[in-house]
């Protein structure tokens, strides 16, 4: 019987499977901490330590991402819950199992307007699945056994909140009485198939399309033969979501590419010349990439019925495990022979490969950001972890990078907030220490909250048997994205005073942290630092020394996007001349 509440909690987690904690101390969770300290050896109950408890979520959120198990993180109360909320955020926009413990004041304080109190169950109500105070011990046990089976089978975030003197309190049982709770752990996720009559459904309008688009998310994850099947049945053409990119390797000629704003004009015209879409675990949300409305027959296949019919009314919205639901309809669906649309996806994939190369080496200075990308693509070892930040890097990885099969990608598709990809990285990199682990960076985001993961990766990397962590910093002294939103969509020329981020010595804080640093600085160079950041017995940190004024078009860049564009520069935007000889390259191709 545990000693302690501490004592109890970190027992039951272990219970629960867990074998890790992202998390940071303070006084509001020392009766945690001290029981981490009387815990036995085995197993191991190991506690990662942040710089910023923002880090802990993100950790957390990265775990679940890369591994499909819960992520669990440990904050002290109020400034430290504070703190974890953007990286909950992420778990809960992206549908992520993360669990939360955090700590609180004394029961006997609460109320009294006392130190570092604030009001935990109200600020995390809206990020949570599941938010409960432990108020007596004998709560403890069915408040971790709910948080667990709920992150897990809601797919969300699930927290506990502690007081500091219940988790120094004597453990207790419920007793066989009224007004107690009895809870057992474990969890198995069911297989969910939609009915027969919903299948037939489905499986009539499929048959009937002429044109069939698929649109795969990261719900498509476990089910990638299953889509390749129906798409060579239905000789349907395959767009990507973000999180689905690394579902479908790039080199199958009916995958036209990422979709929407940072996708590709083959998945633009797919889109726009289906008759029926297939749209598989998936919650893209720009309609205007998707078929106009009545446009296309809809088929919808999603795990949560909550996503089904959101993005575009669906005759057959199906409840359902993507790959049992697809297994299920391919011997409903009738074989095609190869047709005309389909070899027209094909080609039109094929010449967006084709364009992205020619634009990846036009000219820049020093340095076209593609590029990088694109020469990245192809030294990823087959089974890397791959962590993208929010900015130019998310839409220069959706569009020049191919993935293969194998390959892992983390990214903060639904938030899309700044600062996760070294902790997604170093968290995917602590539960999978023998693969390689990449993270790629804008220079804002690697000031933001980069440069502390960093130094988080400073205190554990010498536990990895394999010690391939490469941070590519996109360095272009710019919050480069905002720029081209604030000239793109606001018609604003960049303003300099909110836009510039410090230059900044990437290469030089590695080397201070004892990893190696290494400076891209113009298009030769990417090939050999690559290699040897591939080849390093250390994390490496290279720092991208990339021109802010290579434009990345949306795939249909509309009327009024470019007038926009051109009234900013005619504003006086800083970079015009360059902003200029730049768009004119890449009209070129
Ligand atoms: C936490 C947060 N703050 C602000 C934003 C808005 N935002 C999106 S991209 C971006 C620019 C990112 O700059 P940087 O990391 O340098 O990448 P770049 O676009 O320059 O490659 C900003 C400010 C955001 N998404 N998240
Ligand atoms: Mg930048």
């Amino acid at each position: 019987m545990a000693k302690t509440v501490g004592d109890f909690v970190l027992a039951r987690l272990q219970k629960w499977g867990v074998t890790r904690l992202f998390g940071y101390p303070g006084d509001g969770i020392n009766g945690l901490l001290s029981a981490l300290g009387r815990l036995e050896r085995e197993p191991a109950l190991d506690f990662v330590q942040v710089r910023h408890e923002e880090e802990a979520a993100f950790m957390a959120c990265g775990h679940a991402k890369f591994t499909g198990e819960v992520g669990v993180c440990l904050a002290t109360s109020g400034p430290g819950a504070i703190h974890l909320l953007n990286g909950l955020y992420d778990a809960k926009l992206d549908h992520q199992p993360v669990v939360a413990i955090v700590g609180q004041q004394a029961r006997t304080a609460l109320g009294g307007h006392y130190q570092q109190e604030v009001d935990l169950a109200a600020l995390l109500a809206d990020v949570a699945v599941f938010v409960q105070t432990c108020t007596a011990p004998q709560q403890a046990r069915h408040l971790v056994d709910r948080a667990m089976r709920l992150a897990k089978a809601r797919r969300g975030v699930a927290v506990v909140i502690f007081p500091n003197d219940v988790q120094e309190a004597a453990a207790a049982e419920p007793e066989h009485a009224h007004g107690t709770v009895h809870t057992g752990t474990g969890f198995s996720r069911p297989l969910v198939v939609p009915s027969e009559q919903d299948l037939e459904r489905a499986a009539d309008i499929l048959n009937r399309g002429e044109r069939v688009a698929m649109l795969i998310g990261a719900g498509a994850s476990e089910a990638a033969a299953e889509v390749v099947a129906v798409a060579e049945r239905l000789q349907a053409g395959v767009a990507k979501a973000l999180l689905g990119k690394a579902v479908l390797p790039d080199g199958l000629p009916f995958v036209t590419g990422q979709i929407g704003l940072l996708g590709t004009k083959a998945s633009y015209e797919l889109m726009q010349s289906c008759d029926t879409l297939l749209m598989v675990g998936s919650s893209f949300p720009y309609s205007e990439y998707l078929p106009k409305e009545g446009a296309a027959r809809g088929v919808q296949i999603d795990i949560d019925p909550a996503m089904l019919s959101l993005r575009y009314p669906m005759e057959a919205p199906l409840v359902g495990d993507a790959a049992l639901t697809l297994r299920a309809l391919l011997p409903r669906l009738k074989a095609r022979s190869r047709d005309k649309w389909r070899a027209k996806i094909q080609r039109a994939a094929a010449d967006w490969w084709s364009d992205e190369e020619k634009r990846a080496h036009l000219t820049a200075d020093p340095l076209n950001p593609e590029l990088f990308f694109w020469e990245l693509s192809d030294r990823l070892p087959d089974d890397s972890l791959v962590a993208v930040d929010t900015g130019m890097s998310t839409t220069f990885f959706a569009r020049a990078v191919r993935v293969r099969q194998r390959l892992q990608v983390a990214i903060s598709g639904t938030l899309a907030t700044m600062g996760p990809a070294v902790s997604f990285a170093a968290a995917g990199k602590l539960a999978f220490p023998e693969r390689p682990a990449f993270a790629l960076v804008g220079d804002g985001a690697m000031q933001m909250l980069g440069l502390n993961a960093l130094i988080t990766v400073s205190k554990y990397w010498r536990r990895w048997s394999d010690a391939r962590f490469v941070v590519a910093v996109l360095n272009n002294r710019d919050l480069n994205m905002v720029s081209w939103e604030l000239r793109g969509l606001g018609g604003s020329p960049k303003l300099p005073q909110t836009q510039d981020v410090p230059d900044f010595d990437y290469a030089r804080f590695a080397e201070m942290l004892g990893f190696v640093g290494r400076r891209i600085e113009g298009p030769d160079d990417i090939g050999p630092v690559l290699d040897d950041a591939l080849a390093a017995d250390r994390p490496v940190v290279i720092d991208v020394r990339a021109d802010p004024n290579v434009i990345a078009l949306p795939p249909h860049a509309t009327l009024e996007q470019t007038t926009k564009l051109f009234a900013a520069l005619a504003k006086g935007d800083p970079d015009r001349s360059a902003v200029l000889k730049q768009l004119f390259r890449q009209l070129a191709v």
